[in-house]
């Protein structure tokens, strides 16, 4: 595979329509803002999410570089002190009982209090996938200038780098080097039928325990079970009446995601990015840089080994729980097995099975689906229009999208890109599609549908002459 070069989608949008998409996005965008981040949806999540924000400022770059500093800078403000970045910042402004679990649930400011949970915001004790430092270095890109004069990196570089410290420390539960996730929202597709195995050893709680709000606004039939909210509950109560407490024994549920590693990793390098402009510009000292893209690379091969499934040609999961002095592969076949696309050191041999397996039956691309879907097509639980248990998201094919461009596959990108941005504006920036038909399901209006959408229309390809969207290991010079 070529991965030298770095072509643009050909364009064949028309120009009025590309305005029209821009226009509908921003409103999106400027209707989700609160003055100080931004809401996945107004109605369904009305409050801050940690990777939601990443994917969002990722978008809102090209509208306002000042607004997308100030999405993650919200964000990385609400780290506690053990250095995890909590996947829910709550608004105070926001009525109790608009959201479950909220801030009583998880009462960040006393069980969070020996892991260091700040005392001014009230947070949730989970984490998400770690796309901040990504994100922070694309932000950077659309104005170094404006960057550089709020001193935007130098003030996120120690709190990125101490999240990446928790998760390949306190969490690195397998022992092996990779971070393992607690729970189903800690991964992010959260009731990926990956996680049915792991979940059935978790007793639910009762209906008493929970008064489900989601279902206010979504269809049931779109949304996870009450059984699948029971476990969940049972889940994230358990990790707070332990404090919060880290460690290889605690949990019931203890899983190694290929993608949240893959994230991990895509992470690392742009850390690296970020290191090598401060020292460029003198406005911090840090470690060499080229120690972090070792590690990245080091990161690689333990993913490979750990995680990677040679018969399937897809990366599986591993779930630390399961019977086995290092667990086991579960089996299913989730979007998050070919999301280490985005690695620029993945072995070429397994960057093209990862291609044939997004092109073969089980994810249909440029087949019979129109965008990837987050489950398996021919898997026994698929379901095209049941959350993250078959429908596409616009996130995981961003991701696909700039994986398949990094490793030279610029026409199968291409066509993935098109039908993202037909989708987006035909489903009215939906949460999530059929991956047939592109029909919308769960909010409209959704952020990182938007902001992605956005990316994919205006992104210049300024960080590609190292390789796509910022994922390359190249240098990129300030
Ligand atoms: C969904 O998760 C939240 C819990 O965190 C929920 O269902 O209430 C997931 O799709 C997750 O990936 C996303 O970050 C969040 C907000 O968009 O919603």
């Amino acid at each position: 595979m070529d991965r030298s070069t770095t072509t643009r989608p050909a364009a064949h949008r028309a120009a009025a329509e590309e305005r029209v998409l821009r226009k509908q996005a921003a409103e999106v965008l400027w209707g989700n803002w609160t003055g100080t981040s931004t809401v996945p949806s107004r109605a369904l999540y009305p409050h801050q999410w940690s990777w939601d924000s990443a994917f969002i400022a990722i978008g809102l770059r090209h509208l306002s570089p000042l607004r997308a500093q100030v999405e993650l800078e919200t964000l990385l403000a609400a780290q506690w002190g053990d250095g995890r970045v909590p996947h829910i910042v709550f608004n105070d402004a926001v009525p109790p009982g608009a959201y479950f679990p909220g801030p009583d649930f998880w009462r960040s400011t006393t069980a969070g209090r020996p892991s260091g949970a700040p005392g001014g915001v009230r947070t949730s004790g989970l984490v998400q996938p770690p796309v901040h430092a990504l994100a922070a270095w694309l932000v950077h890109r659309a104005d170094p200038g404006l960057s550089r004069a709020r001193s935007f990196l130098a003030r996120a570089h120690p709190r990125l780098t101490a999240w990446h410290h928790y998760l390949l420390s306190s969490r690195d539960a397998g022992g092996a080097g990779l971070a393992a996730v607690v729970h189903p929202w800690e991964q992010g597709m959260d009731n990926s039928p990956c996680w049915d195995g792991p979940l059935s050893r978790v007793e639910p709680a009762g209906p008493e325990a929970f008064r489900r709000a989601d279902l206010a606004y979504g269809a049931p039939e779109d949304r996870p079970t009450d059984l699948d909210y029971g476990r969940y509950v049972r889940l994230a109560a358990e990790y707070r009446d332990r404090r919060y407490a880290d460690g290889r024994a605690h949990g019931a549920f203890s899983v190694e995601d290929p993608a949240f590693n893959a994230l991990l990793i895509a992470s690392e390098y742009a850390l690296a990015r970020i290191e090598h402009e401060l020292t460029n510009t003198a406005e911090v000292l840090t470690r060499d840089p080229d120690e972090r893209r070792t590690r990245a690379r080091k990161l690689t091969e333990t993913l490979v080994a750990r995680l990677w499934d040679p018969r399937r040609e897809l990366f599986l999961c591993r779930d630390l729980r399961a019977p086995g002095p290092d667990g086991e592969l579960i089996t299913e076949r989730g979007v998050a097995g070919l999301v280490p696309l985005v690695l620029p050191a993945l072995p070429p041999g397994i960057a093209a099975a990862l291609v044939r397996t997004a092109c073969g039956p089980h994810f249909g691309l440029g087949g019979p689906a129109r965008l990837v879907p987050s489950y398996d097509l021919t898997g026994r639980a698929f379901d095209p229009r049941r959350y993250w248990r078959g429908p596409a998201w616009f996130n995981t094919n961003w991701l696909l999208e700039k994986g398949l461009r990094l490793h030279g596959e610029q026409a199968r990108a291409d066509g993935l890109r098109d039908a993202l941005l037909d989708a987006a504006v035909t489903s009215g920036f939906a949460e999530y599609v059929d991956p047939y038909t592109a029909r919308g399901s769960g909010a409209r209006g959704f952020g990182w549908t938007a902001a992605l959408a956005l990316d994919l229309l205006l992104d210049d390809g300024r960080d590609e002459r190292g390789g796509p969207g910022g994922l390359s290991e190249g240098e990129v010079q300030a």
